[in-house]
């Protein structure tokens, strides 16, 4: 039986990946953090089948002790300060979970465990101001934020890692994806969630910012997939993972309050204060090379997700669903 250790095992990606290994077999260990509260509503159904240990990425013997303990043969460093707004007002702690951070994950790998194959959690946020559309894994980078600009760091520390000591250490540059389990402070599921508060008279309006922004969105779901089967391929390789398709926020919009009848325009309020210091207005990723060396396919188009998240957050509201 394989072990795999995921970083970030409580949060969106992590759940969707903890559930696709143990559906493969793997003995699945998930790194948390300590809390006076625990944060694990996104894996209370699989919380019997993993094998939940301490851990921090601001702690490196912390880290080092955890790889030790466990042998992972495979390890997917998904935990980081991901969203981009807080940022801004944290640059610094952003650095240091989701720059530095890496680091400290491949230096204890690289010591107590370096026959490990290693996944970094890269994203499109790195391409910011793009220099090319659509963009492939020879796209040049131009950060936009303090988060892009740590994720820039991450990447490339994960390849010189690779480089200079022959780690199989691979990066998944992923363009933005989404579920029912994503956090409700990204516009995708703040739209879902809204959509249903309105639905079920919880709430009358739904204030956003930039509603021209265009993203390549996906289904998370089928993205962990991606990530495993870089781990399963004959050499360590980057790879971006994408749609191929952009759309607006506005258009997020028209879809999820058009599925429950709704005329989005009505409740849409643009609230200044949510536009970013610097914006990435358009992302469109290529994801050529994943689907022709690892044979990758996304499953769920747009329309497909839109749905199924709506659906999900009203069946929270209605009292039937969980997370
Ligand atoms: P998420 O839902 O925000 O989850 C982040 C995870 O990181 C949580 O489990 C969190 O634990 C953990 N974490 C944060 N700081 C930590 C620390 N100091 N020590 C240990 N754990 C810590 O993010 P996601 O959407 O699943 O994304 C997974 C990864 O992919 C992230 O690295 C993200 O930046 C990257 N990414 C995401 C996307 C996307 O569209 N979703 C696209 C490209 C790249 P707590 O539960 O304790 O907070
Ligand atoms: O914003 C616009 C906002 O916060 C998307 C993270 O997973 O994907 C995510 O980063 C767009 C931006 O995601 C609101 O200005 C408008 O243009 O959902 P988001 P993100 O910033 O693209 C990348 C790939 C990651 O790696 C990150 O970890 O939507 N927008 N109005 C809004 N965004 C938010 N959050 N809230 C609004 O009210």
């Amino acid at each position: 039986m394989k072990k795999a250790l995921i970083t970030g095992i409580t949060g969106q990606d992590g759940s969707y990946l903890a559930d696709l290994l143990l559906e493969k077999g793997y003995e699945v260990y998930g790194m948390v953090r300590r809390s006076s509260t625990e944060t694990f509503e996104r894996i209370s159904h699989l919380i019997d089948r993993v094998h939940l240990m301490q851990a921090d990425l601001l702690d490196e013997l912390s880290l080092i002790r955890l790889v030790e303990s466990i042998g992972p043969d495979e390890v997917y460093n998904l935990a980081a300060m991901s969203f981009v707004p807080t940022s801004w007002s944290q640059p610094v702690l952003t650095g240091e979970f989701t720059a530095i951070g890496v680091t400290r994950v491949l230096e204890a790998l690289r010591i107590a465990q370096p026959k490990a194959r290693f996944y970094q959690a890269s994203s499109s946020e790195m391409f910011g101001m793009v220099r090319e559309v659509p963009q492939t894994e020879l796209t040049p980078f131009h950060p936009r934020s303090p988060y892009g600009v740590a994720k820039v760091y991450g990447h490339y520390i994960t390849v010189n890692y690779r480089e200079s000591y022959d780690l199989f250490a691979v990066s998944g540059i992923l363009f933005n994806h989404e579920s029912p389990r994503r956090g409700k402070e990204f516009v995708t599921r703040k739209i879902t969630d809204g959509v249903a508060r309105i639905k079920t008279g919880r709430a009358t309006e739904l204030r956003l910012g930039n509603l021209d922004a265009e993203r390549d969105w996906g289904f998370a779901g089928d993205y962990v997939e991606a990530m495993w089967r870089m781990l399963q391929a004959d050499a360590p390789r980057d790879y971006v993972v994408a749609t191929g398709e952009t759309h607006s926020v506005r258009e997020f919009c028209e879809l999820a309050f058009g599925h429950v009848g709704l005329d989005w325009e009505q409740y849409v309020r643009v609230d200044s204060s949510l536009v970013r210091p610097a914006e990435v207005d358009q992302l469109l990723g290529d994801a050529t090379r994943a689907e022709t060396e690892l044979g990758w396919r996304r499953r769920v188009d747009f329309p497909g997700l839109v749905r199924m998240m709506v659906d999900a957050d009203l069946a929270r509201y209605q009292g039937g669903g969980a997370v």
